[in-house]
């Protein structure tokens, strides 16, 4: 395969609901998405980054630059057999890991195409329907969270996972397990605690909560082994896992005892699936996260999760619970028993809708392998 073009685009979609999280409040995402011409065929990526570097240091304008100026150059017109060819040709950039994800995972796409195989297979994926979590944000009212609670109860959801931080805890989860005893919950504070936070954490014990998602800061392993071993409840790593030597770490050090998995995060598919053989190795459940994903990156997120090590439900779900139209179609849907099915149709199984793209698009901007000779000429 050759890389002829890589077109950036940034699109404006607002979200139906707000979402909230102990960093702050998101209405409209600016989502930023790559389109790789290859061999006479199109394929997409989504960079998952966000407006602000809150979630991580990366930020959609960090991404821009650096696929720019650095990541188109190090690949447009080279010969590229497959996905995993990637992240050596990206190495020597630091870091930049969802900028890197959203052009490594394109490629893994065209692979696909161009095998004519489905891209869950080509990930060594083995089931046909993934099982589906939802994330809810922090709500205006407690009265909010419960409506949405039964909402997506109602809708088939396997997993609650409430967003959580001082004040909006132990109250919210003692009302949710009032009304629903049973029902898989769990916890995500982004980095919301610290260590002098251990006596009101050990509350969390209390509501049999399948785990709870960094509740410690975002860079840390050797605190959450700490942490981990004053609570019941099983700590979930999610900032904190970069790559599959991160996951390594926190299993030695018990960090943790499950693992989030985003593809973005860990700078594309290849690292997730060596984080997954990983944790797999390790008797490590790992799950799919999301990070309010356009349709493109939710076909992704659809394809990993069907890797066999991802045995809990992930918070890849309906394309419907974030946009009044997707960009994809069909639009990602969810079985009343929240469930994902895969197909056997060549790539994603989903249509890019390029019209709807081009009318969302805000930004646009199509590098070329002359321009990246150019750039690239120092280095000669
Ligand atoms: O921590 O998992 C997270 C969204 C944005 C940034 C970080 C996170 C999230 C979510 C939402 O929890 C998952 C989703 O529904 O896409
Ligand atoms: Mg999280």
């Amino acid at each position: 395969m050759q890389i002829d073009a890589i077109t950036l685009r940034e699109l404006h979609m607002p979200l139906v609901h707000f979402f909230e999280t102990s960093f702050g409040r998101t209405t409209e995402r600016r989502v930023m998405l790559v389109e790789m011409a290859v061999d006479g065929i199109t394929a997409w990526g989504e960079c998952v980054a966000g407006e602000h570097p809150y979630y991580s240091e990366e930020t959609i304008d960090t991404a821009w630059y650096a696929i720019q100026e650095e990541l188109a150059p190090a690949l447009l017109g080279r010969q590229i057999n497959a996905g995993r060819e990637v992240p050596a040709l990206l190495q020597r950039v630091r870091g930049h890991r969802m900028a890197k994800a959203s052009l490594e995972n394109a490629v893994w796409q065209a692979e696909a195409q161009q095998k004519q195989t489905p891209l869950w297979k080509l990930l060594g994926g083995v089931r046909k329907e993934i099982a589906c979590g939802v994330s809810l944000g922090i709500q205006n009212s407690l009265e909010q969270l419960l409506e949405k609670v039964a909402l997506e109860l109602a809708a088939g959801y396997q997993r609650i996972k409430v967003k959580c931080k001082p004040g909006w805890d132990v109250q919210i989860f003692q009302r949710i397990r009032e009304r629903w005893p049973e029902i898989l919950l769990s916890c995500d504070a982004n980095s919301a605690y610290t260590l002098k936070d251990v006596e009101h954490l050990k509350q969390f014990d209390n509501f049999n909560l399948l785990m709870i998602e960094q509740p410690l800061w975002n860079d840390d392993f050797y605190f959450h082994a700490v942490l981990q071993k004053q609570l019941k409840t099983r700590i979930c790593l999610d900032e904190a896992i970069r790559n599959a030597r991160d996951a390594q770490a926190a299993i030695k050090l018990a960090s943790c005892g499950i693992i989030n998995i985003k593809v973005g995060r860990v700078g594309g598919f290849s690292e997730a699936v060596a984080v997954h053989d990983l944790a797999k190795a390790n008797n490590v459940p790992v799950w799919c996260g999301g990070m309010l994903e356009s349709g493109i990156g939710r076909a992704h997120n659809v394809a990993l999760s069907t890797l066999p090590g991802f045995t809990l439900p992930g918070d890849v779900s309906a394309s419907k619970r974030y946009w009044k139209e997707d960009i994809i179609e069909p639009e990602v849907t969810v079985s009343g028993k929240g469930t994902i099915s895969v197909g056997e149709e060549a790539g994603t199984g989903y249509e890019v809708r390029t019209d709807l793209i081009e009318r969302l698009t805000a930004r646009k901007k199509t590098i070329r392998i002359a321009a990246a000779v150019r750039a690239k000429l120092p280095h000669h």
